[in-house]
């Protein structure tokens, strides 16, 4: 049996700040490609990892756009709700989403918590398929929505999930779930992940022997972070024959060089404001020398103070702070 399996395509009709492109026409060619793949590939099924669209509010022009190139597909196509399909977080609110009109006019098909689809592919073997869709606290427990029971009679189960299951820790503070703590518990003999747009490291992750674990990464790139500049979109072919795994990365055709879509002046000229206040509150420490400083005026004397700044440059610092009170007491707001 053969399965395609795709992740993170958050597709939408604008462009995100940063890509160069012309966003909605891309993501139309990279959904047309992965239906080209289940055709060229000969898969039985096509699985999707969550945030099928941007936001559950898409316009119904653009979504119909999506709907006639899924439709072209002639494998079933499995998914599970991520955090972009739908409002709050809250997988209940699915059925007043567009990707819940969709499931309803059978574009796709979403597996609910728990539920258990058999996959059969012709001849005698079982896949066993489930999903975890995204919930705002998958990652704050023990990770139990993505530990799975394997079914008698099922030669392998597949899980799929959508949350920050990852393989090593991420930012401090935030929720995730490690695969070292799933790993000994699930019986899925793949999990097949999104929701983590920059993917695994290396596909499969097997930290116990016959666990697998790949999240493919985000079909698209919405910003132009170094890592995402870098990474090349792909989509994942699982090919099961009897009880065995095999995965193979497929890179997609459609996507162009990060350098060649992914415009990084707005994030560099963010980075050049932020080392300019970074240097000012250096400054303002520096020539704070242990002394208080209650206002605005006094970081001002502060400076002039501590870089010897001439007098009229003071004076004329001073009046703009005073002119900038003016208009925030009538109500202007902003500074000169
Ligand atoms: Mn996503």
């Amino acid at each position: 049996m053969r399965l395609l399996v795709v992740a993170d395509t958050h597709l939408r009709g604008t462009a995100p700040q940063g890509r160069r492109d012309d966003f909605f026409a891309t993501c139309l060619a990279k959904l047309e490609e992965v239906v080209d793949l289940t055709e060229s590939l000969g898969v039985d099924a096509l699985l999707h990892l969550g945030d099928v669209f941007d936001r559950p509010d898409l316009a119904p022009g653009v979504v119909r756009e999506f709907v006639l190139v899924l439709r072209r597909c002639r494998v079933p196509v499995y998914g599970i709700v991520g955090n972009h399909d739908v409002y709050g977080h809250n997988p209940d609110s699915l059925p007043r989403t567009l990707l819940g009109l969709v499931e309803a006019l059978g574009g796709l098909r979403l597996l609910a918590r728990g539920e258990v689809v058999w996959l059969g592919g012709g001849g005698d073997l079982s896949v066993q398929l489930t999903g975890a869709p995204f919930r705002y606290d998958i990652d704050s427990g023990d990770g139990e929505d993505y530990v799975v029971k394997k079914e008698a009679g099922a030669d392998v189960a597949i899980h799929m999930a959508h949350g920050m299951l990852l393989e090593k820790p991420w930012v401090a503070g935030l929720d995730y779930t490690l695969i070292d703590r799933v790993a000994p518990r699930t019986e899925a003999d793949l999990t097949l992940v999104g929701h983590y747009h920059l993917g695994y490291s290396r596909l499969p992750l097997q930290p116990v022997p016959g666990r697998l674990f790949a999240n493919p990464g985000a079909l698209v790139r919405l910003d132009a972070s170094l890592p995402e500049i870098t990474r090349h979109p792909q989509v994942l072919l699982v090919e099961v024959e009897g009880r065995g795994i095999r995965l193979r990365a497929i890179p997609l055709r459609s996507a162009r060089p990060g350098e060649e879509v992914l415009d990084r002046s707005l994030i560099e000229a963010a980075a050049y404001r932020q080392k300019g206040l970074d240097d000012f509150i250096q400054r303002v420490r520096a020539a704070w020398d242990g002394r208080h400083l209650h206002s605005v005026e006094d970081v001002v004397m502060a400076i002039a103070a501590g870089e010897g700044y001439p007098e009229e440059v003071k004076v004329e610092a001073l009046r703009r702070v005073g002119l900038a009170r003016e208009r925030l007491a009538a109500g202007g707001g902003g500074w000169p």
